[in-house]
């Protein structure tokens, strides 16, 4: 029943927006251009479209739609997701006019506009390859002019915002689309239909959509070239890419405006890197929170915390965060914690932190209605709250009962919120967790009303308009008043919902209340490629599920999978079954530990990641074509990942099974367990029973590893093992490490450049040392393949010691024979 009611809601969105396109104005036939040195702008009948070459590599495109008197063509003209400074910025460009054609040319783009049509074709310069061609001119509806709310004068009238605009374009053949953000489905998003509206989506099905996120970005790959397109609109948008028709995918909106960038590839690499250009990059994390983390709604009281650390602690569970959800509160009062049940709670995160542990704890947006509570009074004193045209609060149920909501868009809001986190970080609280941020509401629509109203600058604009960037907002006031509170420490802030340029606000995230179910381990993967491939490096999701309970064997192959994703949270509903590894005993208990003790065994490699990720925006976890774009069996491939470009995981996501077939991509791979090589570009049948969980290393890698601690820190990186993987072909490969004190913004650092060099019979590596932390003061050597009896550090002849090749941590080059 429920099913058929969605379903015919959904039918009447879609004829509405139709008609509404039915009626929609198209840009079409232009009658006037100018080149003001910053941008092209060409002029129609009924709007202005702007194109700025933001640089070489990205066009800008904008409608500004007319109105009556011919003026106020454009919006306002600032982003909550583009970067200030990118906005106002612009390459050099030529336009010339050719028959009945513009040329807009930058050094690597040119853009060609027909008069006729306004039609739009974006192309390389280099080989003339067209990225993003227009289908159909851009439309959009008449605007309705902006009138003043004769109540409250200023406040302006909510509901005249609504422009629907849409933009269609041509979709090849043997196109594909990545992105999109948080989705369920299916890694590549040709043939989807989807929407960009955040979302409380408690216990949503593996193709439900939406849910958390926004991110209205995504790569396009065709003829083995990938572009982007970002979408920089906050209202609720549509991406059709190739759903309704196979030649064309469309992106639209319910309100705002046509404003758009083109990004050039051909790489998939560098199309993101140029989206986190606009967007931002995620800071460094602090190194902690990269270990395995344990969470249920909720542990308490205290005893029932400390516990669960020393359960990990006596059973060699090596585990680095403890989660305290809603129940730590005061009657859910935000700020506050229950007296009885955390009698004394820093000396619980004391004792926890003598433990070699961190606590996170939850703070959601509600501000519990209650005259006398410090943060309503403050609120309410300086009316910090998201309003009614009327001025008066809006105030809706979540946990505590009736709540207010503080208007993040508001700068004092921001600094304000910021603040009120001393409060928690006086308790010795090491990180935070803003959840029902979408903004989430217990009523009939699950969030606030279409008239609630934003301050967005000064321009009073409504709920259509700021739902989705209400996390961004809230997750940024966040992160800036932690930092600023810290001291030059790495803040960690968790959010549930999101919108593009979330990641540079840190920016992990997690998908949400997903079930205890192979299906719902097997979503896991596309949807963490899906956030990769949009900015996000961060991410993860609730291990062994939050709805229902696991059995053992899906909670067994969920932590195998999980072990090697960025971030690794078990976490579960209230009142489920128990899943941390020990739940069950043995086998599982053994197996799950082995899986958490892979990671921690490659803590170096992976923390390498981190700092790539943040400094160059390659993601921590990538889909095989992001490294192999020219192979056409990995366009598809969505049950398994590579964790940087030297390590291939393959989990087994089914139930009573013991193998999967694995895809090898070209080169050579060892296999991590047994050490045998196998040959790529071929698709194995792998044999993985339950205790397996299949994982391979490229040729010539060089993985960074340390001994297993119990956390994070426990083992100092003054030691750190270098995994050897001789290369079966001749060739240069690269491979690095990157360390630091793993809590300051402005550490110092110790960074390496091994290139191993295999050619004309010999075989030796090139250490370039860089930084000047000089925490690494040893490196020891282990080898797989290539038969290797004698190894000569700067000359002099290293003995083995325990199969392990001893050396200073300033050697710089090794022969090996
Ligand atoms: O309405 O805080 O997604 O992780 O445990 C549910 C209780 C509220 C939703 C989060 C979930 C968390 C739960 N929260």
């Amino acid at each position: 029943m429920f099913k058929l009611i969605k379903h015919l809601l959904l039918l009447c969105v879609a004829i509405l927006f139709n008609f509404s396109l039915l009626y929609a104005d198209s840009v079409a036939s232009i009658i006037n251009y100018v080149n003001t040195g910053k941008y092209l702008e060409l002029e129609t009948e009924k709007a202005y479209i702007k194109l700025t070459p933001v640089t070489n590599d990205i066009i800008r495109v904008r409608v500004g739609v007319k109105d009556v008197a011919g003026n106020n063509k454009y919006l306002e003209d600032y982003s909550y997701a583009v970067l200030d400074d990118v906005i106002n910025k612009n390459a050099n460009f030529t336009a010339t006019r050719r028959g009945n054609n513009i040329y807009m040319r930058t050094d690597s783009l040119e853009v060609e506009i027909d008069l006729d049509s306004a039609l739009i074709d974006i192309r390389d310069i280099k080989d003339g390859f067209s990225y993003a061609k227009d289908f159909e001119p851009m439309a959009f509806n008449e605007p309705v002019i902006r009138q003043e709310n004769i109540e409250k004068p200023g406040l302006g009238n909510p509901f005249n915002e609504g422009n629907s605009v849409t933009v269609t374009k041509r979709l090849a053949y043997n196109e594909h689309f990545y992105g999109l953000g948080e989705k369920t489905g299916k890694f590549d998003k040709r043939r989807s239909n989807l929407q960009m509206w955040n979302t409380d989506a408690y216990g949503y099905c593996p193709t439900c959509d939406p849910i958390y996120q926004s991110h209205p970005f995504f790569i396009g790959l065709k003829d083995d070239k990938a572009y982007g397109i970002f979408f920089d609109n906050t209202y609720r948008t549509y991406f059709d890419m190739g759903y309704t028709d196979e030649d064309r995918y469309i992106f639209s909106s319910e309100g705002g405006e046509i404003d758009y960038y083109f990004m050039r590839g051909p790489s998939i690499k560098e199309v993101l890197s140029h989206y986190t250009a606009l967007t931002g990059k995620m800071p460094m994390p602090p190194k902690w929170s990269i270990g395995h983390h344990l969470c249920r709604w909720s542990y308490y009281p205290d005893n029932e915390v400390i516990e669960v650390v020393e359960t990990a602690r006596s059973n060699k569970i090596p585990l680095d965060v403890i989660w305290l959800d809603i129940h730590y509160m005061d009657e859910y009062r935000i700020f506050t914690w229950d007296k009885t049940r955390f009698s004394d709670l820093k000396g619980t995160v004391d004792k926890i932190h003598s433990m070699g542990a961190k606590v996170v704890s939850m703070i959601d947006p509600g501000v519990k209605v209650d005259p006398g509570y410090f943060v309503y009074d403050e609120m309410m004193a300086n009316e910090y709250y998201v309003k009614y045209p009327d001025g008066s609060p809006v105030i809706g149920p979540v946990w505590p009962g009736d709540c207010i909501f503080p208007d993040f868009t508001n700068p004092s809001v921001r600094s304000w919120w910021g603040n009120l986190y001393k409060v928690m970080l006086d308790q010795g609280i090491d990180g935070f967790w803003n959840d029902m941020n979408e903004p989430a509401v217990f009523n009939d629509i699950k969030t606030m009303k279409d008239d609630a109203s934003f301050y967005d600058f000064g321009l009073n604009s409504s709920h259509r308009k700021m739902h989705n960037v209400y996390a961004l907002n809230m997750i940024r006031a966040t992160y800036e008043g932690v930092l600023n509170l810290m001291n030059g420490k790495r803040p960690f802030v968790l959010s549930r919902a999101g919108f593009s340029g979330l990641q540079r606000y840190f920016g992990v995230t997690w998908t949400g209340d997903n079930i205890s179910s192979f299906e719902h381990l097997k979503l896991t993967i596309p949807m963490f490629l899906g956030l990769s491939l949009s900015g996000i490096p961060f991410v993860g999701a609730d291990i062994g599920g939050f709805n229902d309970s696991a059995d053992p064997e899906l909670l067994t192959r969920w932590y195998q999978a999980a072990a090697l994703t960025p971030f690794m949270r078990e976490h579960t509903a209230v009142s489920t079954y128990d899943q941390e590894p020990w739940a069950y005993g043995d086998p599982y208990k053994s197996i799950m530990r082995e899986a958490i003790n892979l990671r921690y065994r490659l803590l170096p490699y992976l923390y390498t990641l981190f700092h790539e990720a943040s400094n160059e925006s390659s993601p921590i976890m990538r889909p095989l074509v992001y490294e192999y774009q020219n192979d056409e069996n990995t366009y598809n491939l969505e049950d398994e990942f590579l964790l940087g470009d030297k390590i291939l995981v393959a989990p087994v996501l089914e139930r009573g099974v013991n193998n999967r077939v694995v895809y090898l991509p070209k080169g050579t791979w060892y296999d991590y367990g047994s050490g045998e090589t196998l040959e790529g570009n071929w698709a194995y049948y792998y044999s993985a029973p339950l205790h397996v969980l299949p994982v391979f290393v490229k040729e010539g890698s060089i993985i960074a590893t340390k001994e297993v601690g119990q956390y994070v820190d426990e083992v100092s990186e003054e030691e750190i093992g270098l995994q050897v993987y001789m290369p079966a072909n001749d060739g240069e490969y690269t491979s690095t490490l990157y360390v630091d004190d793993g809590e300051t913004i402005n550490s110092e650092y110790d960074n390496f450049v091994f290139k191993l060099t295999k050619g004309n019979g010999s075989t030796n590596i090139e250490i370039n040392r860089g930084g000047s932390f000089n925490k690494v003061k040893r490196f020891y050597l282990t080898f797989n393949g290539g038969d290797v009896k004698k190894i000569v550090a700067d000359g002099k002849e290293v003995t083995i010691d325990n199969n392990r090749f001893y050396i200073d941590g300033n050697t710089k080059r090794i022969d090996i024979s």
